[in-house]
């Protein structure tokens, strides 16, 4: 596990266009990549909050392209909900606070890279639901998410990460991952990259039909774990998506592939026990519907002939990459804990086991749904 590094983080406060004094700032947020703070200003008597971030650039290798297509998405986004006349649109799509000088990020002397949002207040993000309601809103603020960029103009977003869900590459650096054993624990986990093996052909399936031209490449997120949308605090509500470094052309089924993986499970992502885990039918239903109230109007059929599967693929392709990370040293990934990556994997595997048990109910339900 790498040192944890320490930022002086009111001082790159003081390079973004954030007015007032400063007041404090803390960690923020369990994501597995960037590292988040909040910071708090005092603005003529009032407390406003705001969010930094360090870009993990070892993994964003291009900052200098992530950043642009925030930009474009989210002014995008904001443009539309103010057509629509949307109430309270601040809190419904990120709002990026530029620097002093008027860039986009910051860029500190060791070479890390920064950048600043708008704190969406009265909300909050949820690792794991167990509410169906919940499932819904955040499967349908995925799809506006979705649909509102669905016409977006302009050039091709940059892709932030190349091939980050083609799965047959991910299957292939899986592949080499076990090949190379350079953290030596290839033997300890046979059995499970033999698991991994059997399923190989779960890989092609999606991107053999973007291939042929059944599915639309369109604008996806890309990254759509259940706790990188903010709810509101009273009403639940799905409010705004969060977490855009990764959104960039891509399938629509790769969101709600994600979304399924990530909010049908009965555990944590990590649990330590993987025999607890299950595919929760009654929140994969809420996730069609929540999904389906706002993405309907713009998926072809065979988008939605594959939502379930896509469930499957994507909880396929994290297993890859957990137990790739594993055998490579958990160099991706953070992990607060030995063999985490490990257990990742074995979550990932026994939803899937469950997801093949319950894949005729599952395909039931988005029939229902989108009949
Ligand atoms: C990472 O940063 P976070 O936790 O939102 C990862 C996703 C994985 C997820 C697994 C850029 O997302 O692809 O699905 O961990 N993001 C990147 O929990 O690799
Ligand atoms: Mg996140």
């Amino acid at each position: 596990m790498p040192a944890k590094r320490s930022y002086d983080i009111r001082s790159l406060a003081r390079e973004f266009a954030m007015p007032g004094d400063y007041v404090s700032h803390a960690p923020c947020g369990n994501g597995h990549i960037n590292d988040t703070y909040e910071i708090r200003f005092n603005q003529a008597g009032t407390h406003v909050r705001y969010i930094l971030q360090r870009i993990n650039h070892d993994i964003f290798t291009r900052p200098a392209e992530v950043m642009p297509n925030i930009q474009r998405v989210t002014s995008h986004i904001a443009a539309r909900l103010e057509e629509l006349g949307e109430p309270e649109a601040c809190r419904k799509v990120l709002t990026l606070v530029p620097c002093r000088d008027g860039r986009l990020w910051h860029e500190d002397r060791n070479g890390n890279h920064w950048r600043a949002y708008f704190y969406i207040e009265g909300a909050e993000a949820h690792n794991h639901v167990n509410s169906t309601a919940l499932a819904e809103e955040a499967a349908r603020a995925f799809g506006s998410f979705q649909k509102h960029v669905a016409d977006m103009g302009g050039e091709r977003l940059a892709d932030t990460i190349p091939d980050f869900h083609n799965t047959r590459s991910r299957f292939n650096a899986f592949a080499r991952a076990v090949e190379e054993n350079r953290a030596g624990r290839r033997d300890a986990v046979a059995a499970e990259v033999a698991w991994v093996l059997q399923r190989e052909s779960i890989a092609d399936v999606l991107i053999d039909l973007m291939k042929s031209g059944a599915l639309p490449e369109r604008i996806a997120h890309n990254d759509t774990k259940i706790n990188n949308v903010m709810m509101d605090h009273q009403t639940g509500e799905g409010l705004c998506v969060m977490d855009l470094d990764t959104v960039m052309p891509g399938l629509v089924l790769y969101d709600f592939g994600d979304l399924v993986r990530t909010t049908t499970i009965s555990t944590a992502e990590d649990e330590r026990d993987a025999s607890r885990v299950t595919m929760r039918l009654p929140m994969f239903d809420a996730l069609v519907r929540g999904y389906l109230s706002s993405a309907r109007d713009f998926l072809t059929k065979e988008e939605v002939a594959q939502l379930a599967f896509s469930g499957k693929l994507i909880t396929y392709e994290l297993a890859t990459r957990f137990l790739a990370d594993h055998l490579n040293g958990d160099v991706y990934f953070k992990t607060q804990r030995a063999n985490h990556n490990l257990d990742r994997f074995r979550v990932q595997a026994a939803l899937i086991e469950d997801i093949d048990r319950q894949f005729a109910q599952m395909v039931e339900v988005v029939a229902r749904h989108s009949a």
